[in-house]
């Protein structure tokens, strides 16, 4: 029995795909994973457009720079819980992810929010003036000062310019996220083959999105190149999550549930 594939943007389309995957089928799933996507993206378009100009005060962001760490780490947590009931509800809908067993269900939620919620950020990320849309208004890098994690951020901001130079349509931001969440190579996914074959699938939609959008392999490469960038951002913020608890426990014990379930 063959190993997953490491990846499945490195993963070369074989023959065996188009056996149970017809151009009727790809459609059926691409149509399925934007609807999801759209109907649980917190945030459209036209809102933060909307918005683009609601931008923090040089005030306002020093009274976030001069909150205590406790505090400030509190408020992106209950955000970032926030989002990734967002991205639970998006799994949900993707057809085929609710006849995973729970267990895998759990798996690639757990490892694979971090990454769906990176990409959902360009949406959010103002490129013009470096801001990122958070609470309500756009705010700089500098806001989030406190944290005591400039690295951590800076390297989250610098994701959203590149995934921002992109230029993802909606459609191709819906099946890269799908596709990055039923990743077969999750340590301790008992069913891996059949999260494989959901993969290969919308894998499959993202290559005929991408070639109907004119690029094609180009993209789908760029896109597969954001791949480590992430990765290296969920590692930094667990460590730095690890390094909170150790110096703020009671605070990182009031932290929401579910962040502390998915990322503790
Ligand atoms: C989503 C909506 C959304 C919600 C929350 C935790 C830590 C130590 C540092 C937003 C991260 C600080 C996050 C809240 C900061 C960079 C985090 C805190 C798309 C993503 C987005 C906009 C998150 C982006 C990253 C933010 C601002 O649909």
């Amino acid at each position: 029995q063959l190993l997953p594939e490491p990846s499945l943007l490195t993963h070369t389309l074989l023959g065996a795909l188009s056996d149970d995957c017809s151009l009727l089928d790809i459609e059926r799933i691409t149509q399925n994973v934007v609807k999801s996507h759209l109907e649980t993206c917190q945030y459209s378009t036209e809102e933060l457009k909307r918005l683009t100009f609601n931008l923090y005060s040089p005030e306002e962001t020093r009274s976030f720079q001069l909150k205590s760490a406790e505090w400030m780490w509190q408020q992106c947590a209950v955000h970032i819980t926030n989002a990734i009931q967002y991205v639970v509800e998006f799994a949900k809908r993707i057809s085929g992810f609710m006849d995973l067993c729970q267990n895998d269900q759990i798996i690639l939620l757990k490892a694979g929010c971090l990454e769906v919620l990176l990409i959902r950020m360009c949406r959010a990320y103002n490129s013009t003036n470096n801001t990122m849309f958070f609470d309500g208004k756009f705010a700089s890098p500098q806001l989030f000062k406190a944290l005591g994690c400039d690295d951590l951020v800076n390297a989250i901001f610098e994701l959203a310019k590149s995934l921002c130079r992109l230029q993802l349509s909606e459609e191709e931001m819906a099946l890269f996220s799908a596709a990055i969440l039923l990743s077969p190579d999750r340590p301790w996914l008992t069913e891996s083959q059949q999260v494989q074959k959901l993969q290969e699938k919308v894998y499959l939609a993202l290559q005929q999105s991408l070639h109907m959008g004119g690029c094609g392999q180009e993209k789908l490469d760029k896109m597969a190149s954001k791949l480590p960038q992430m990765k290296s951002i969920c590692n930094l913020h667990v460590d730095k999550l690890e390094f909170f608890r150790i110096v703020h426990p009671e605070t990182a014990y009031s932290f929401p549930p579910l962040y502390r379930e998915v990322f503790g």
